[in-house]
């Protein structure tokens, strides 16, 4: 069997949960030809990408998806590219808060996944949920993953991405938006998940 090694956050920026992680959980051991192992990552610039790279040394897997919160998004969003810049609006979880810098000093600008993110959209929408490709995963930590994931990986048979996912809806109860602020249900962003791991 070939091995997956699927991540996701910490709750960060005020939250009490990270749909994330929460749906991860969810997901089946073993989709297809895959075995699935799971593990939470903090919301830490470059030290969520160490904390990963410890386990992938460990498993050795086939492929890498990171999985993220993108609150304010309607749909799951396979990600296209990393860009080589930190620039957060935010403090991570031990309070950085990186502006205008690269990840890599001198590195590629950009980095596209070598996952079929078309493909896995598609199936998305096919089991009747939500989703498009995203061209940006933002310049905040999920970013920072996703860049260190593709340059680690450039040039190897190992394959990996990012898919961002919306609010659930208990995230929008204290909200001063919540009637416009999309969400969805936590069983649905896990059934999206393994319906896109299913036509890796
Ligand atoms: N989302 C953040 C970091 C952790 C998470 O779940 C982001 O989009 O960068």
């Amino acid at each position: 069997m070939k091995k997956l090694l699927i991540t996701g956050f910490d709750p960060f920026g005020g939250e009490s949960i990270n749909p994330s992680w929460e749906a991860v959980k969810l997901i089946p051991d073993i989709i297809g030809d895959y075995e699935v192992h799971k593990m939470e990552i903090p919301t830490v610039f470059n030290k969520a990408f160490e904390v990963l790279m410890e386990k992938a040394e460990e498993i050795k897997p086939d492929v890498i998806i990171s999985v993220g919160q993108a609150g304010g998004r309607r749909g799951i969003t396979p990600e296209r590219v990393g860009i080589n810049l930190m620039d957060a609006s935010i403090p991570d979880n031990e309070g950085n808060k990186i502006n205008d810098k690269a990840i890599i000093e001198n590195g590629e600008n950009a980095y596209f996944t070598t996952l079929n993110v078309k493909k896995m959209m598609e199936a998305i929408k096919e089991i009747g949920l939500p989703a498009s490709v995203s061209l940006s995963a933002g310049a905040f930590v999920c970013n920072n993953v996703l860049y260190l994931l593709l340059d680690k990986y450039k040039n190897t048979e190992v394959k990996a991405g990012f898919i961002h996912v919306p609010f659930i809806p208990s995230q929008l109860e204290n909200k001063k938006n919540k009637e416009i602020l999309p969400s969805m249900e936590l069983m649905d962003i896990a059934k999206g998940l393994e319906a896109a791991i299913e036509v890796l």
